[in-house]
């Protein structure tokens, strides 16, 4: 693999007040926030009528605090009906749903994680709602608390997503990452520094524990008592930016190289067991997920995809490291 040892360009802290700009222009406001909040309450109210026992959970990028402005909401329906199957729950959540004042209702009950998505006219926002994807709940809260460790990781993640979307390698049904999958990348990346941005929750003591389809969910939450985590090490977010992308284009071994946030290491591959291709998962880029740990969030990327990736990581590690206006540079759309 290609190592290069190169020194960070002189003038790295000059673009600093650039990036935190662009990340304040990311972030969603206040009102956005009450809306969400609004459709959720109207949302809980029908379906109280036909479940009283059934709860809403947000999950996702409006509820783990990496959601740009207008993002769709991930929405969980929670509930224990052992007479409907997963699909009778939800044409029948779309029927009650048609019923409320809500538009474009509809079943998607053959996705890979299947839905039912609406648009509220009300507040304008678009939702997909999903049946009992508790680990999804669980790991949005997970990085929620990540977030609130140190504010780096969240102007780190919103740039990275931006830069991902305005470069299209952030789409899983082409063979890239998720923005789920970023996230992790970036927790990792914090986690690693010397001295470290981010501890490790899950190596921690347990202050937190649940249960979901037969996984062990459990890890430190209060982290609260963790704000000062971070301050020792004073790196800029366009230092760490720059770290982030020369480690994925020229650091990180895709041969052998698991990421793990679970462990807050480098994990190998063979311990894994994911050094062939079985299926259609290739493990191209390593990316364990922290609690269905034999889950490669990479498992998307196939031959064709991680070529154009490394290649996308290569151009912003050297936009970064070379070019005169990376803050505009770096997000310029990709055109095929
Ligand atoms: P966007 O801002 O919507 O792009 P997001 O964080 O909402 O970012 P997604 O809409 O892709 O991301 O996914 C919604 C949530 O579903 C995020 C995470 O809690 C969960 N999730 C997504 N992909 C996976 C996966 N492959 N394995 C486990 N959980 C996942
Ligand atoms: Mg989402």
């Amino acid at each position: 693999i290609q190592r290069r040892a190169i020194q960070c360009r002189h003038d790295i802290e000059a673009l600093n007040s650039s990036f935190i700009t662009i990340f304040k222009s990311l972030v969603p406001a206040e009102e956005e926030k009450a809306k969400q909040k609004e459709l959720i309450l109207s949302l809980q109210n029908l379906v109280t009528k036909e479940w009283p026992n059934a709860k809403l959970h947000l999950y996702g990028s409006c509820a783990n605090s990496f959601g740009v402005s207008k993002s769709d909401i991930d929405v969980c329906l929670a509930i224990d009906d052992h007479d409907l199957s997963k699909s009778d729950i939800l044409l029948k959540l779309a029927d009650i749903l048609q019923s409320g004042n809500l538009q474009n209702v509809q079943a998607l009950t053959r996705a890979r994680v299947p839905i039912v998505k609406l648009m509220d006219p009300d507040t304008g926002l678009s939702c997909d709602i999903c049946v009992n994807n508790l680990l999804a709940v669980v790991n949005t809260k997970l990085l929620k608390d990540y977030a609130q460790i140190d504010e780096r990781l969240r102007q780190l993640a919103f740039i990275v997503k931006h830069w991902a979307r305005s470069r299209r390698v952030n789409e899983t049904y082409q063979g890239t990452l998720s923005s789920y999958a970023y996230v992790l990348m970036c927790i990792h990346f914090l986690q690693l520094r010397r001295p470290a941005i981010l501890p490790c929750l899950q190596a921690m003591d347990a202050t937190y524990t649940v249960t979901v389809e037969n996984t062990k969910c459990t890890y430190f939450d209060r982290v609260e008592k963790l704000h000062a985590f971070g301050a020792r090490n004073k790196e800029s977010i366009a230092r760490l930016l720059w770290g982030f992308f020369h480690y994925w284009a020229y650091h990180h071994d895709y041969t052998d190289d698991v990421i793990s946030i679970r462990t807050g290491t480098i994990i190998s591959k063979r311990a894994k067991d994911w050094t062939r291709r079985i299926g259609n998962d290739r493990h191209l880029i390593c990316i364990e997920d922290p609690f269905d740990i034999s889950h490669d969030l990479g498992r998307v990327v196939d031959k064709y995809s991680i070529k154009i990736l490394r290649e996308e990581f290569e151009r912003a590690a050297d936009i970064l490291q070379y070019d005169l206006n990376p803050s505009v540079t770096l997000f310029q759309p990709y055109v095929p």
